[in-house]
């Protein structure tokens, strides 16, 4: 089964956790959904309840390294999802083919946010623009398509 780490901004700003939900939610039809926290509406900026944010450091990047797939949602700027995005492409480069996280970064272009030109100008990842949740669930498809039967 896919296992899938799903990065959205969390101190970055939550304005866009509802989409987050819509995104995770189709994601499961895909494989394990290792961070469905990421799009919970019960977590505010003020964080997860008695963990440190070493704790959360260390139980994430654990997730990460179980993960087959790498699915960020890049529109809201977050330094977290920047460096786990980072650090898999970084990864990527020293580990044989068979062992390579497939990263999907899905954004909405927008007229006031500009991604960044490390995602847009980075060649070892794939992105999807989209405006509607229905446009982001056909970009996942054809995504995970792209790995069927490998
Ligand atoms: C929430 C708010 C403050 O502290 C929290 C507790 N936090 C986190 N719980 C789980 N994952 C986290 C937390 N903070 C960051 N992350 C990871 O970094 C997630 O996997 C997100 O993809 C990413 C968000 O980074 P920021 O810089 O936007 O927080």
């Amino acid at each position: 089964m896919n296992q899938i780490y799903f990065a959205g901004s969390i101190r970055g700003g939550r304005d866009d956790v509802s989409i987050y939900l819509g995104i995770v939610e189709h994601l499961k039809t895909h494989g394990h959904v290792l961070t469905e926290h990421v799009a919970d509406k019960s977590l505010t900026l003020m964080g997860e309840g008695g963990l440190s944010d070493k704790q959360i450091h260390d139980r994430d990047m654990n997730w990460l390294s179980q993960a087959n797939f790498l699915v960020a949602e890049v529109t809201q700027a977050s330094l977290g999802v920047g460096y786990e995005i980072g650090r898999i492409v970084e990864r990527n480069k020293w580990v044989p083919e068979w062992q390579r996280k497939n990263i999907l970064c899905l954004y909405r272009p927008q007229i006031d946010k500009k991604l960044s030109a490390m995602i847009s100008g980075c060649d070892d990842l794939r992105r999807v623009k989209y405006q509607t949740l229905e446009q982001a669930k056909y970009g996942i498809d054809t995504f995970f398509r792209l790995f069927e039967n490998r």
